[in-house]
């Protein structure tokens, strides 16, 4: 199956595709000129073990400040640069209902990242390339990462990644992140993106 896309829209956004350029001019900078990356996404599409990924050990779990919430940050070297990485708590819409959906857009607003990573699941690309417009709509440093692959070509649903990139304008990345599959990748992505 391939992926019905809105047509033009990274024209209609002024957004070119490939490796998306330095965005780190455009941001203002994380703690001590560390880059920052914020994960989000739906609940349960493989955040985390993405965040994991990406983190390793090096990780802090505590809760967002006046909230019940947990929200883990990490580090991570990328081409000898220092990138902080957080991961959110899973969220549907920029317009949030729970207290968890409202944390996450709190961090995407307070933190001002040079790189916002959606995970989406492949198997729900569609419905979950909603948040990815509103994303990019609100002016966010959007990387996309399209997960659940292995699950995916499992069910016949081929994604053509190329041609995301080219309709959203923005790097866009498959992976298996159970089987790390394409984390490198997108770790390469997340350096070239961030122009550290
Ligand atoms: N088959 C498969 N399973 C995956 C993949 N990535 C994650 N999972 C599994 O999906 C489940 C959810 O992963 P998490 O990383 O906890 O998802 P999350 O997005 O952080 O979820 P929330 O924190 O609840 O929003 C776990 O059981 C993972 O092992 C993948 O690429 N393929
Ligand atoms: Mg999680």
């Amino acid at each position: 199956m391939k992926t019905r896309l809105w047509p033009g829209i990274a024209r209609l956004l002024g957004l070119h595709s490939g490796d998306g350029g330095c965005h780190a001019e455009a941001h203002s900078r994380g703690s001590k000129d560390r880059a920052k990356v914020v994960i989000v996404g739906s609940p349960n599409v493989g955040k985390s073990v993405i965040f994991n990924g990406l983190t390793g050990a090096r990780v802090t779990v505590s809760n967002y400040p006046g909230t019940t919430v947990a929200v883990s940050s990490g580090r991570t070297k990328i081409d000898g640069k220092e990138f902080e990485v957080m991961d959110t708590p899973g969220m549907y819409s920029l317009l949030p209902i729970t207290e968890e959906e409202r944390v996450s857009r709190s961090i995407l607003l307070a933190e001002s990242p040079q790189a916002v990573l959606h995970v989406v699941d492949g198997k729900h690309l569609e419905r979950m390339l909603t948040l990815t417009v509103q994303l990019i709509e609100a002016g966010l440093p959007v990387i996309l990462a399209v997960n659940m692959m292995d699950e995916a070509e499992a069910l016949g649903i081929d994604v053509d990644v190329d041609r995301l990139e080219d309709e959203l304008g923005i790097p866009v990345i498959a992976t298996v992140a159970t089987a790390g599959q394409g984390l490198e990748r997108l770790r390469r992505r997340l350096g070239v993106y961030v122009c550290n």
